[in-house]
């Protein structure tokens, strides 16, 4: 499966209780190729814990691991990427701290940063909030779809949509040109993430097929 096609990015307070390693590793059986690692009040020292966990199981289920925000700590835990937001190193920096040691996604929310984020050097971009979503109001109103299709066909690297991205919406997404979909609460605030995972999946494999 596409790597790029399903990043569960984590937020362990949306887990209804559950261990969030626990979460992931069901996930992770049940075929998810990506997590990103974001639990933004956590210390460098507490993420990097929670990735020493995480690593094992990304590499038996052959997935990836990338770090939100954190170089050091992606680099510390041999993680395969390194997810940039807005008060992040630049991604010019991260790449002259880094080389080609870890891949760099670039977190945007205009076409003017994806266009910059490539510019830079960026391997992905992540654009949202596409829909609505209570996960991240903090960003203002959704962007729409037809931002969404506006910035993929601005870049040619690919662009991941994020923000309220429910396994029913896969197919529009990916008509409008991004190439996978992050994922917080559609998965880990569900009964069984791991069917919701499967669900995601069945989405991806057949509105790309
Ligand atoms: N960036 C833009 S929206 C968002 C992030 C991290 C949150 C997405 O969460 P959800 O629960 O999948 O809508």
């Amino acid at each position: 499966m596409d790597e790029l096609s399903l990043t569960l990015v984590t937020d362990r307070t949306q887990t209804r209780g559950r261990d969030l390693v626990a979460v992931v590793g069901e996930c992770l059986a049940a075929g998810l190729p990506a997590v990103q690692l974001r639990e933004k009040d956590l210390s460098a020292g507490e993420i990097a814990a929670l990735c020493r966990r995480l690593r094992p199981l990304t590499r038996d289920y052959g997935a990836r691991l990338i770090v939100n925000d954190r170089l050091d700590v992606a680099l510390a835990v041999g993680a395969d990427g390194v997810q940039r937001t807005g008060t992040s190193l630049s991604v010019r920096d991260m790449r002259a701290v880094a080389g080609r040691r870890v891949q760099i996604g670039a977190s945007v929310h205009s076409l003017e940063e994806a266009i910059g984020a490539q510019r830079e050097g960026a391997d992905w971009i992540v654009f949202g909030p596409v829909y609505d979503t209570a996960s991240k109001r903090v960003y203002g109103p959704p962007q729409g779809l037809n931002r969404l299709a506006e910035v993929a066909q601005a870049v040619k690297i690919p662009v991941i949509a994020i923000g309220g991205i429910t396994a029913e919406r896969v197919a529009e997404v990916l008509a409008a040109g991004a190439r996978g979909v992050g994922v917080i609460s559609g998965i880990l605030t569900a009964a069984s993430p791991a069917d919701e995972t499967l669900r995601y999946i069945k989405e991806l494999a057949s509105s790309t097929s």
